[in-house]
């Protein structure tokens, strides 16, 4: 029996500190071996191990679950968490690092000036010009209009959308942490920007997307909840007997595959498996019935057993030993080539907040909300509401380079749609109406199935809710 102290003390003789939650994950999982593959992961220049350090899946590092003369290659998504430790000082990286990415994006057609320039002398007043930057608070007006502060590297201005000029529909749609242009006037005092035309990084229009020089198809899906009392057994199964003689290569799997535990209160009722790693075992044991020549690839969702802040790891070994070999695990959001095609894969928990933000949005409509994102070009834009960011130095849930296909799940309802060569593709889940979705008048769409033949990215949804 491995108890905290024994714990604390093998890491003591390895000269490092530990962390309270990875004495509490050992002394839980009982793995010995986890506290030296754990001690192998801490740099040298650092004193703790953390549940950064933890192992993760072995396609990290080794491929193992990568199948012989498989076309599948992860591209964003495998990332060592070691070298990360919780710094909150990264987020001033993180923001330059999307302001760069971003703003590099932006074609306002030359003649940007820095915020600085802009405002230190009377050279620029009542003339033209454009300005870059990331949006701050954005608030409405006394007289309706509206007004967002507008930040660059070097200085910050408030931004006014006139509400009868034909840039106020697009300044409704701004939210905090999104990077764009704006052409307009400075005024006379200097302290205001009259904004007349809003430019975001978005999809060029004319992006070609790459499709594949070879057949393949591949299957996409989200939100499995196995272990929720309203995971529909039928339903999966009806799919799994579907895949034994379909004619696709791929799987792809956007979270939410287990129901987990504790994710919001009283959810215990609602368990018919109330443990996590039998959560973990019992979709293993579904993804043994598959085709073995299936490639799967699997990332997590909030209701994961990974750290809700994004980007989320791929899970774990410890809860992933019944899943067979052609499981890839990759993190959230991750991007994968099949066959050339890239998948941008995000479980959309950033749709929570989209929702409050943008006017008109509804869960009816996620594809609606996966254009926001794309002419955005992040998944995750706004900090500080219900989508935890991890602290780091780079964004990694900016969207480049532009995928083939956008792949999210999260809100349970179906929704398609093609965005400048983007196909986006939110397809569902597997569960039935939760008393949470009831509450919030959430109208599932469950038991479908993407399936998009890679030589031409034209969608085919398969219902598999009716027996016929
Ligand atoms: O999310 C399932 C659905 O429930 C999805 O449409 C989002 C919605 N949802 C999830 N959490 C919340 C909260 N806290 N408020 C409002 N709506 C929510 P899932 O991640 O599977 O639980
Ligand atoms: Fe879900
Ligand atoms: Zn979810």
């Amino acid at each position: 029996m491995l108890g905290n102290r024994e714990i604390v003390t093998r890491f003591a003789e390895m000269n490092l500190n530990v962390h309270p939650d990875v004495v509490k994950y050992i002394r839980e999982s009982q793995d010995e071996a986890l506290i030296s593959q754990i001690a192998a992961r801490v740099p040298k220049s650092d004193m703790v191990a953390t549940l950064a350090h933890l192992p993760g899946p072995k396609a990290e590092k080794d491929g193992t679950r990568i199948l012989e003369g498989s076309e599948v290659e992860v591209l964003q998504g495998t990332a060592d968490f070691s070298h990360s430790n919780v710094d909150f000082r990264d987020f001033i990286h993180f923001f330059r690092d999307r302001y760069d990415k971003l703003s590099a994006n932006l074609h306002t057609g030359g003649g940007t000036m820095p915020i600085e320039a802009l405002t230190g002398t009377s050279r620029y007043r009542d003339q033209e010009c454009t300005i870059k930057g990331m949006v701050g608070d954005i608030r409405n007006t006394g007289k309706g209009h509206r007004m967002a502060g507008l930040e660059d590297p070097t200085s910050t201005i408030n931004v006014l959308f006139n509400k009868s000029r034909e840039v106020f529909a697009d300044a409704e749609r701004l939210v905090p942490d999104e990077v764009i242009g704006v052409k307009g006037k400075l005024s006379s005092d200097g302290n205001l920007f009259f904004a007349n035309t809003l430019k975001r990084p978005d999809i060029p229009l004319n992006n070609a997307p790459y499709m594949s020089k070879t057949p393949g198809k591949a299957v996409l899906i989200s939100d499995v909840h196995v272990g929720s009392d309203t995971f529909l057994h039928e339903e999966w199964e009806r799919f799994s007997d579907w895949l034994q003689d379909a004619d696709v290569q791929y799987l792809l799997i956007a979270g939410d595959v287990v129901d987990g535990i504790g994710i919001y209160p009283g959810q215990e009722k609602e368990l018919v498996i109330k443990n996590i790693y039998e959560q973990y075992d019992a979709f293993g044991e579904m993804l043994k019935k598959l085709p073995a020549r299936l490639q799967i690839v699997i990332s997590p969702g909030n209701h994961d057993a990974v750290r809700m802040a994004e980007p989320q790891p791929a899970l774990p070994d410890i809860f992933t030993s019944k899943f067979p070999d052609n499981v890839i695990l990759v993190e959230n959001p991750a991007l994968v080539s099949l066959q050339g095609v890239r998948v941008l894969m995000y479980h959309g928990k950033s749709f929570d907040d989209l929702i409050s933000m943008i006017p008109g949005a509804s869960y009816e409509h996620p594809e609606e909300m996966m254009v926001e994102m794309l002419k955005r070009r992040e998944l995750t834009c706004t900090y500080g509401m219900r989508t935890p960011i991890y602290p780091q130095k780079k964004d990694r849930l900016i969207i480049d380079p532009i995928p083939e296909i956008l792949l999210t799940g999260h809100v349970h309802i179906c929704g398609i749609t093609q965005y400048r060569g983007v196909l986006a593709v939110n397809t569902g889940t597997w569960q039935s109406q939760t008393g949470f979705q009831k509450q919030m008048n959430i109208n599932p769409t469950p038991a479908r199935a993407t399936v998009v033949d890679l030589q031409t990215l034209i969608p085919q949804i398969i219902d598999f809710s009716r027996t016929e």
